[in-house]
């Protein structure tokens, strides 16, 4: 008989697909209330496939009480309960590695969209207005080659998101909480200042309770009329009230954001925020990446039913 899998949220297909080969899956959205499901079946799973995206609660595992591994396809770690998983001795992997890349690539979609009006620009042609009033109506961008650019959180995908600025001739310069080993780049210790010092801010830390709305008001305004915010990571990590009222208020000159505070029904304010460009938390959803990160979920459940050890474990 196959291993019982519980699938907490959707997966794409070719991944459910392989995991279907190999487990008896359950998917537990579509099971009515989660609690009184797993009070009754719970014991039968050894394996869960989460996403970053969509997680599962602690109060879930005393009903697991077989659970050996969790296979969980994204990086983000703020929806899974990762220490009282690795209480319990559960294993638990995640898809490190195989997306940082195009994370980086859509940090700098959105740095460049904003900072060159890219998504105006699309509108100011297809609707003629360009034909009617030529291209003294339509709002200068701002320069991105030799800015300055400040990363917050300074991980993989932190490194990443800098290299990439050395093709622009930029100044880079971050801030973590700690300087991070080996780093080429300065770091700055009080993040107020290092808004202060930047043209585009690039938020890319972990989510979760550390880092909520550690860009507030007092970020936002140290950042300027001149300055864009940019946020691959987290929407907690952005204060929105404070980030709405600086966009309407030309405290700030732009925002690209790929995440929220409320996903994927996200504040209806952001239907009208001027200078902005946002995605559907989309900065991992290439091709290429999504089938790496269903591979490797799908590689860590058979290494570890295997061998017992993870390939890209916690
Ligand atoms: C996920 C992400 O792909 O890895 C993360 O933390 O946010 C994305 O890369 C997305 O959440 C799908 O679950």
């Amino acid at each position: 008989m196959r291993p019982a899998l519980l699938q907490t949220g959707p997966l794409i297909p070719a991944l459910e697909d392989r995991l279907a080969e190999r487990f008896e899956v359950t998917h537990l959205k579509a099971q009515g209330d989660p609690i009184d499901y797993l009070r009754r079946e719970g014991q039968r799973f050894v394996a869960i496939a989460s996403s970053a995206a969509i997680g599962f609660e602690a109060a879930l595992l005393p009903h697991l009480p077989a659970l050996q591994v969790v296979s969980h396809f994204g990086v983000g770690l703020d929806r899974l309960p990762v220490g009282e998983l690795k209480a319990r001795g559960v294993a638990v992997s995640s898809t490190s590695g195989v997306l940082d890349q195009c994370v980086a690539d859509a940090a700098w979609a959105l740095l460049l969209a904003t900072a060159r009006r890219v998504t105006q620009a699309d509108q100011y042609v297809r609707s003629g207005e360009w034909a009617r009033n030529g291209l003294n109506r339509f709002a200068l961008g701002r320069r991105v080659s030799g800015a300055r650019l400040g990363v917050v959180g300074m991980g993989h995908i932190g490194q990443a998101i800098a290299r990439r600025a050395d093709g622009f001739d930029m100044h880079v310069a971050y801030h973590t909480r700690n300087a991070v080993a080996g780093c080429r780049w300065p770091h700055v210790p009080v993040l107020t200042d290092l808004a202060r010092q930047s043209d585009f801010l690039v938020v890319i830390t972990a989510g979760g309770p550390a880092t909520r709305h550690l860009i507030n008001a007092d970020v936002l305004a140290a950042l300027g009329t001149r300055g864009f915010l940019v946020n691959v990571s987290r929407g907690s990590v952005v204060d929105e009230a404070s980030l709405l009222a600086a966009l309407h208020s030309g405290g700030i000159a732009g925002a690209g954001l790929d995440v929220f505070e409320q996903e994927p029904a996200i504040n209806e304010a952001w239907r009208t925020a001027p200078n902005t460009v946002l995605m559907p938390h989309a900065a991992s959803a290439t091709e290429e990446t999504r089938q790496a990160m269903a591979d490797l979920v799908v590689d860590n459940l058979d290494s570890f039913f295997a061998t017992g050890g993870l390939l890209t474990p916690l």
